[in-house]
Formats: structure tokens, sequence, C-alpha cells
């Protein structure tokens, strides 16, 4: 199979990218985006709703999930935290009858730390990224969606709940009534967002395969971010989480059940509603495109190698200039 070092060729077009993705299953789309691209040329914007702090330290899951991704240091067993991971914290946390419900692995600990010691001096989390970015070798611009406290609360059958309550502590087993972005659709956006939706030469903007209500609708949640996504020129296209009426990864079929949603591709379609100018889904679920208000293009979505990932990329990316294209 590929792997990250094997050079594939960079495309011609400097025409500027942006997505917007959240965990482990945004970031395998963020990756192919990133190493198809040329460099400089790709710019995520990434979910801070999971963002908590946790024995002491501020963690932000899909930051560093899409950080570790993009420099080949995610952890592939899990599918979070750093590749070669030990546990030797975890082992001593739980002699002192301490935390253990949330994993922190040795290696990983250290980009906490570090984002925590940097926060407490009250530096920006948009800077404290784009630092650690920099500093694993990654040449795309990493986003946090605000700089603002901006945690996704979960309305269940066993009450209001802290993402990573819901999420990993409990599994995902209650049943969600709600998701509440109170403290997000309050929250100043990263201004470096905005600059990035704005730019008059945008190529796409790509809403990256991650879980609608848990990942995506928290940054369009964020004052000025729908609105900017709106108003640009450039096409907007949904890739599907969903293929067959199943999620690909993680809860989002159970929680549209639970939202008396069908757990369909043109229901995540309807969810995204007027922002979207195309949808991908996968060739599986090719039956539903006439029920799809927008443009669709079919492809194979499941992205199980990393030449998956970049072919998608390249789809998606064709896809948005033909969109473009047609439109002038
Ligand atoms: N997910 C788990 O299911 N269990 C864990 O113990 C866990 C620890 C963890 C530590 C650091 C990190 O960056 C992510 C971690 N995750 C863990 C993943 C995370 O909770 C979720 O995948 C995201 O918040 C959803 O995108």
């Amino acid at each position: 199979m590929t792997n990250n070092t094997t050079k594939v060729p960079k495309e011609k077009n400097r025409s500027p990218v942006v997505a917007l993705c959240g965990g482990v299953g945004g970031a395998k789309l963020a990756l192919g985006l990133y190493r198809v691209l040329a460099p400089n040329n790709l710019t995520l914007v990434i979910n801070t709703g999971d963002d908590f702090e946790h024995l002491g330290l501020f963690i932000s899951p899909d930051i560093d999930t899409v950080t570790y991704t993009l420099a080949d240091k995610n952890n592939l067993e899990t599918g979070w935290g750093h590749r070669d991971e030990t546990w030797n914290f975890m082992s001593a946390i739980s002699t002192l009858k301490g935390e253990t419900w949330f994993a922190l692995g040795d290696r990983d600990l250290a980009i906490h730390v570090e984002r925590s010691r940097r926060l407490r001096s009250s530096e920006l989390l948009s800077n404290i990224t784009g630092d650690i970015a920099g500093n694993f070798g990654i040449d795309a611009q990493l986003l946090p969606m605000t700089n603002d406290p901006a945690a996704t609360i979960i309305l269940t059958s066993a009450g209001h709940l802290n993402f990573q309550d819901y999420f990993v502590r409990m599994k995902c087993k209650p049943v969600i009534k709600q998701v509440v972005y109170d403290e997000a659709s309050v929250a100043t956006p990263n201004p470096d967002v905005l600059t990035a939706l704005n730019q008059a030469e945008l190529r796409a903007i790509i809403l990256c395969p991650s879980n609608p209500f848990l990942s995506m609708d928290p940054i369009l949640a964020v004052p000025g971010i729908r609105e900017a996504m709106v108003t640009s020129p450039a096409p907007v296209i949904g890739v599907s989480p969903i293929i067959n009426d199943q999620a690909i990864k993680g809860p989002t079929s159970k929680i549209m059940s639970e939202l008396s949603l069908p757990s369909s591709v043109q229901a995540i379609a309807e969810h995204y509603g007027v922002l979207l100018d195309g949808f991908v889904i996968d060739t599986a679920d090719q039956d539903q495109s006439n029920e799809i208000h927008t443009s669709v293009m079919s492809s194979n979505i499941l992205m199980n190698s990393l030449k998956d990932r970049e072919n998608l990329a390249l789809e998606v990316l064709a896809f948005a200039d033909a969109i473009t294209t047609k439109k002038n």
C-alpha cells in the first residue's frame, strides 16, 4: 500500500481551497487534499466544539487528529492520538486511582502540556495551533474555528452532557434529544477563517465527511462562517459521511435516528440545505441522486487506502471546478 512518504504529483492549480473538518473521518479527506494540492494551498477550518479541560490540560482532539494525520504521526490503531504510543502515564494515573476514562498517551501528552502552557500565558489557540503545525512540517493552514470557548453540549436521556462525557465516557450510548451550540453561536470567529473564506480567488469550500451534527454544525454555528460560505463565489461541496444508509464511522446514523431523521444521503444533503452547490455520495447511493436538491457526483467515498484519499480529493476538486465552469 502507498504510504505517506510516497510522493504524489501536486496539482498545478494555485487557487486556494478551504475545507471544514472534524476529527478522524474528516481528516482522511483533509489528508487527501493536502497531498494533491500545491504546497500552501489548503486551509483547514477545524471544529473545537469537542475541546475540554482534563487533568488540568486543554485538549483539542480534532485539531490534534488533523495535525497528526497531516504530519503522518496519527495512531492507526486507535484512530486518535499519536502513533507508536506508550501508556506509562495512564498506568501511573491508574495506580493513583485518578481519572482514566480519557486516554492520554505519553507522546500525545506533549501537545497538551505545550498548548496548556501557552494558553495559560494568554496566547491564542490559533497561534499555538499554527506553530505546532509548522513544527510538524505541515505546509497547510490549520485554523481553529474560534479562539473562544465553544463547547458542544449534548442534551440526552441521561441529562446534559459535555461532548467527551457523551462521546468517550458514555460511548455515545445515551439517546440524543438535541445538540446545543450555545457557546459557538456567540463566539467570535477566528479572523483568519473569514479571511480564508473571503479570498476572491478561492477555488472551493469543502465540507469533509465529518459528523454533520457533532463536527460540522459547531463550525457553522460560529457567527459569520456560514454567511461567508454563502456569499463566497466559490462552490461549496459536501461529502457524505454515510454510505448505504450507514455511517462510515462513528454515531452519525444513531444520532440521525434519535433526531427522527432518516439515515440517508438525501437527509444529509437536506440538512446542509442551501449551503451546498454540490454533494458527493458513494456509488452505492446513486439511486438517491434524483432526490438530492443540488448537483451530485458519485464515487468510491470509503477512503480505506491513502490512494483512495488522494483519488477522492482529486475528484472532489474536479467536481468543484466543473460547477464553477457551469456557473460562469
Ligand atoms: N477517543 C476515545 O474513544 N477514547 C479516548 O480515550 C480518547 C482519547 C483521546 C485523547 C486525545 C485526543 O486528541 C483524542 C482522543 N480521543 C479519544 C478521540 C476524541 O475523543 C474523539 O474522537 C473526537 O473528539 C471526536 O472527533
